[in-house]
């Protein structure tokens, strides 16, 4: 079996205090682990200039590499062309995407220079996997050194409508460089079929049957894998999770409340604020639930370097603010918002504790805290997911209270529906969403990626351009 490669912007190194040390980052380091490998990617310094050479952490039989970015670097490439074009692009934010040119050539410039870097640690048959919106350009920039492994590249964002893509200056050009892979992985069927009308109506590719491609002279497989978790672990965690202290601590200070939740990183992307108008339309009309009920939003700070997200901080702020003034008691405080990061044993204990859990981006590629939540659940009891139908996890768990997260009365109406199930419907919800959960595991998602790369080239050898 061939090595492995994984491409991330971060890399989980053994023993560091990665920001990325969620399930995604054990899932890929046993699948390098398995048959040996790399992981290379920025390791989230900012230093004076922009490493010339990676730095190697070798934890047999892996070996972890890392850039360090230089400050032009970091902020063209990282804060600029991905977190400030491309991410709110690939979101449907128009109003928040900015298209400076000098962004786009430091993101090719700091991709060029990671293919650089890649190119010397490659083996003959290595198997390249890489990650998400800030490597598109990755693959032809190798191609261009004369890469000829399979690469394969999951974007873990949604891939935006026709019309919206057309937006980015660059579009044709970012179009061409995932056609430089030999897969293509998305979240959901809709993104997939997105990036198919761009080949079929943009570039004058054609899709072939079973989701081949023929574009700007390549053949490759674009095909939808939707993330998974890992189910059975997270049952397990939650099994125990209220022993823990904190968990404890939280039940006894809310008596016989009820409690809603919200996890999310703190982004524009996740629907907060909308949350929070929904979570006050429904004390405005629902009186009866007035001290019954308390909700808790969970959001550690993300990209504080970028604008819009000291500004949606901001918002929140003041407008947890307001609810509390228009609602609170000397002995209630109907939001609880806390700007920081918990341990996952007290989240999955948060999970468990609640009687709902409100998961309402305005877009987002899968959403793991609405898969999350549903395997954290008592099967005999379990809390209710209200869904925002433009998350991708939205696909699988249709058995969700799918609600549009723009409509703050319905959101309301839908936390009335929760806080009243019966729960012979909470368990039948539940059992139809766990289902799917187990079947498509983490790991089960990383297996399918990586047999769908390891059956590339997808061409007839007739077919290959020289
Ligand atoms: P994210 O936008 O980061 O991921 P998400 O899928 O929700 O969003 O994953 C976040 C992870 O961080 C979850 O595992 C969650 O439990 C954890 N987390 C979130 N808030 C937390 C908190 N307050 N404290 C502790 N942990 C917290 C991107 C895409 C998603 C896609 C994933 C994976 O934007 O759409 O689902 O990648 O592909």
């Amino acid at each position: 079996m061939s090595r492995l490669v994984v491409v991330s912007n971060r890399v989980a190194v053994p023993n560091q205090q990665a920001a990325n040390t969620g399930g995604l980052a054990v899932a890929l380091r046993e699948a390098l682990q398995a048959n040996g490998g790399v992981w290379f990617g920025w390791s989230g310094k900012i230093a004076q200039r922009t490493s010339s050479q990676p730095t190697l952490t070798e934890v047999a039989p892996v070996t972890y590499a890392t850039v360090d970015l230089g400050r032009k670097d970091h902020s063209e490439y990282y804060n600029g062309f991905a977190n400030r074009t491309l991410w709110p692009l690939f979101h449907y934010r128009l109003d928040l995407a900015e298209f400076p040119r000098q962004n786009y050539e430091g993101y090719l410039r700091v991709n060029s220079l990671f293919a650089e870097q890649l190119r010397p640690l490659l083996g003959d048959d290595d198997d390249i996997w890489i990650h998400d919106y800030h490597m598109i350009p990755l693959a032809s920039e190798l191609r261009r050194l004369g890469v000829r492994q399979r690469i394969g590249f999951f974007l873990h964002t949604p891939f935006p409508a026709l019309e919206v893509f057309l937006a980015l200056p660059s579009h044709e050009r970012i179009a061409r460089s995932l056609c430089a892979y030999d897969v293509v992985g998305f979240q959901t069927m809709n993104d997939l079929r997105a990036f198919l009308d761009y080949i079929v109506n943009e570039s004058g590719g054609e899709v072939l049957e079973d989701g081949l491609v023929k574009a700007y002279g390549r053949t490759l497989k674009a095909q939808v894998f939707p993330i998974g978790v890992e189910a059975e672990n997270l049952a397990r965690t939650a099994a125990h999770a209220l022993k823990v202290p904190a968990v404890r601590r939280f039940r006894e200070s809310q008596r016989d409340r009820a409690f809603l939740m919200g996890v999310d990183r703190l982004d524009y992307s996740k629907g907060i604020p909308e949350r929070f108008e929904a979570f006050q339309r429904f004390l405005e009309r629902y009186p009866a639930w007035h001290r019954q009920v308390v909700m808790v939003q969970i959001a550690p700070g993300s990209r504080a370097e970028v604008p819009e997200y000291k500004q949606i901080r901001e918002e929140l702020e003041a407008r947890a603010g307001h609810l509390n003034g228009a609602f609170a008691d000397y002995d209630w405080t109907p939001l609880r918002y806390l700007n920081k990061g918990v341990p996952r044993e007290t989240l999955v204990g948060f999970f468990r504790l609640s009687a709902a859990a409100l998961v309402t981006p305005l877009r987002d590629g899968m959403n793991l805290v609405a898969k999350e939540y549903v395997c954290a659940q008592s099967p005999h009891e379990p809390g209710v997911l209200i869904l925002s139908r433009f998350a991708g996890a939205a696909r699988e768990l249709d058995a969700a209270l799918l609600v549009n997260p723009f409509d703050p009365d319905g959101v309301a109406d839908a936390i009335a529906r929760a806080l009243n199930m019966s729960m012979e419907e909470r368990v039948e919800r539940w059992e139809a969403m766990i289902k799917p959960l187990r079947e498509n595991s983490l790991d089960a998602w990383r297996d399918s990626f990586l047999k769908a790369l390891r059956q590339a080239p997808y061409a007839a050898p007739s077919d290959t351009p020289g």
